[in-house]
């Protein structure tokens, strides 16, 4: 059978490297308040682990995610941007990244658009879908970070497969999903297990 494929992918833990971003920014900016290491990372809100550290933390961890060039300056994650465009050139495959953006929007939205720009090109822009709600968005396979993707449609069009990162890895049975635990796992695989 010849159907497109339409593949989702996020950003922040996935494409770019929020988590290692965060902490490099964190530490440098609060060098006296205690942290969580990626190792001891639990739970997908960073900011409700640091709040359970000390009260006043989440708002200095939110902070840094408010901060201008957040999330422009975040570091790709290996093998992502890579395997993206190689997707986007395989016959019948139609790839989205799909990203919420913070409510807090004086430099979010601006900078995940020109993030995608530095690392994919002008052209890439087009198959950028800022969201607060991915449920509502149809696709065939939904490659994200975060465990529970709830929302208002109650049955979304994809599979989620989670892919795996620091706050994650430690989760088992609670999590259902099939998973690609790097870029370098076998993402091709994934994809053609769907156009049957
Ligand atoms: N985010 C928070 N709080 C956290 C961790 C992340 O607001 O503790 C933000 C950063 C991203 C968004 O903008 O949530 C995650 O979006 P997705 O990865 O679900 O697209």
């Amino acid at each position: 059978k010849k159907k497109r494929l339409r593949v989702l992918v996020d950003m922040d833990g996935v494409l770019a490297d929020f988590e290692g971003g965060f902490l490099k920014k964190y530490r440098a900016r609060y060098p006296d308040e205690p942290y969580i290491s990626l190792e001891e990372r639990r739970g997908f809100w960073v900011s409700s682990q640091y709040g359970q550290l000390r009260s006043d933390l989440s708002d200095k961890a939110i902070s840094i995610w408010e901060s201008k060039d957040f999330f422009l300056e975040l570091e790709p994650l290996p093998g992502g941007v890579e395997a993206v465009k190689e997707m986007a050139k395989m016959d019948n495959t139609d790839v989205f990244i799909c990203t919420s953006p913070i409510k807090s929007y004086n430099h979010c939205p601006y900078e995940k658009y020109a993030w995608v720009e530095r690392h994919f090109g002008h052209d890439f822009l087009d198959q950028v879908i800022l969201t607060r709600d991915k449920t509502l968005v149809c696709g065939d396979i939904l490659i994200d970070d975060k465990p529970d993707i709830l929302g208002e449609n109650t049955l979304p069009s994809w599979e989620h497969i989670l892919f795996t990162a620091c706050h994650n890895q430690h989760l088992g049975e609670s999590c259902p999903q099939r998973r690609l635990l790097s870029w370098e796992d076998d993402w091709r695989a994934i994809l053609d297990s769907k156009r049957k």
